[in-house]
């Protein structure tokens, strides 16, 4: 047989921290750093040791034992910068230890597959809701309510089965925006203030807002957090049915962009006195349910198209009247349902597909089907029983 390996890593951010972790673990990870560090020579589980770490090239560490069985497991603390980590771990590589990427090492040193998952993932949080949310998972609330639905299925309980799975696949469209934030597009005729919109929302002014029709020919988008969602926010070309044909390549963008949305604000001019462009109908239509239709600049005296658009969300993106309220309609439309604290949420891109093709199947009376794709999402999961 052979011998496991021993691996570092780096645990913290390159380069950005006062103090760095270096992580060491396997059979000759106590050895090695023994003979390397210049301090005590009793190194106990458990005792912080203070000394130097090196060969001919050293520095300053604080050294802890993590535990010396069944694998020994040691923590380096050293001074943050690239060349003081990059001596260290060059260091090691000379003593035959393997140096690896902290995700690896977290997925070596988790014991079950999805706990590993959650701990990357909540490194890339953005959000301290996201991040709670992914804390939940962590400690087993998604695995927890995997093994009631192995548990369901063994009994060939059903209904049960069918709750669970109604549970989970109810929330994997959240679960696949935890990191990845919401697209957000922004979509109307030219010059009704869509810009003026996302920099207001966006608090500053990232998007070009001019008088002159047709000046935002690129997507320029921006990220924020509503409501403690990510949220990426897209601005877009004013969509009108004629334009020049550079001002095309942007229509054509913005047309890709809404129907690859997730929700598209259509903005409407509330104080425009004529109706001079019709949006184009077959984008609306594509938009479908996915739409919240704002009517901005009602700083202004109402314009014709106010009466047509009673229920349209009224905004001034220069006042900024009703954005509060933009705000929270955007954020209830993405979640109409947020979670409890502790609920299970799927959140692996390959758990959420796998969560709702299973459930399309199941909901569809194809339980066999069903039952077959959730074994084997089961036994990758690894669900405690
Ligand atoms: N009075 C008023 N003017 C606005 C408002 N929003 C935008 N505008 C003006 O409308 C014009 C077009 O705005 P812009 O954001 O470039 O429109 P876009 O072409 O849809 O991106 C600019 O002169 C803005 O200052 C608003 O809420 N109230
Ligand atoms: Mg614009």
């Amino acid at each position: 047989m052979i011998a496991p390996a021993t691996f570092a890593a780096c645990l913290t951010p390159d380069g950005t921290g006062a103090i760095a972790t270096i992580a060491v673990r396997g059979p000759t990870a106590l050895e090695v750093v023994e003979q390397l560090f210049r301090g005590t020579r009793d190194l106990k589980p458990g005792a912080v040791h203070f000394g130097k770490f090196g060969v001919e090239l050293a520095d300053e560490v604080v050294l802890r034992v993590k535990q010396a069985v069944p694998l020994p497991w040691v923590e380096l603390h050293c001074h943050g910068g690239r060349a003081v980590v990059g001596m260290i771990l060059e260091t090691l590589r000379q003593q035959g230890i393997v140096t690896c990427a902290w995700q690896e090492f977290v997925r070596q040193t988790t014991e079950r597959p999805l706990q590993a998952e959650a701990a990357l993932l909540l490194a890339t949080a953005p959000t301290t809701r996201t991040a709670a949310i992914l804390l939940d998972q962590y400690q087993g609330s998604c695995e927890r309510a995997l093994a009631e639905l192995r548990t369901a299925l063994h009994r060939n309980e059903l209904e049960s089965a069918g709750r669970w799975l109604a549970e989970l696949a109810g929330r994997a469209v959240l679960g696949r925006h935890l990191t990845t934030p919401w697209r957000v597009v922004v979509a109307g005729a030219p010059n009704v203030g869509k810009s003026s919109l996302v920099n207001a929302l966006a608090g500053y002014r990232r998007s070009i807002v001019s008088p002159l029709p047709g000046t935002t020919r690129d997507l320029v988008s921006v990220q924020i957090a509503l409501d403690g969602w990510p949220v990426e926010l897209c601005d877009t070309a004013g969509l009108r049915a004629e334009a020049s044909a550079l001002e095309g390549q942007g229509i054509r963008l913005a047309e890709d962009a809404v129907a690859a949305a997730d929700l598209c604000l259509w903005v409407l001019d509330g104080a425009a006195t004529v109706p001079t462009v019709v949006p184009l109908p077959d984008l609306s239509f594509r938009a479908g349910t996915k739409t919240l239709v704002l009517l901005n600049k009602i700083d202004q005296p109402a314009g014709w198209v106010r009466e047509c658009e009673p229920t349209a969300l009224r905004v001034s993106a220069q006042s900024g009247a009703g954005l509060g309220e933009l705000c929270e309609a955007i954020a209830r439309r993405l979640v109409p349902e947020p979670p409890p604290v502790g609920a299970a949420v799927p959140f692996t891109p390959a758990l959420c597909d796998g969560i709702t093709a299973a459930w399309d199947l199941w909901s569809s009376e194809k339980h066999d089907e069903a039952r077959g794709l959730l074994d084997r999402i089961l036994e990758w999961s690894n669900a405690p029983s």
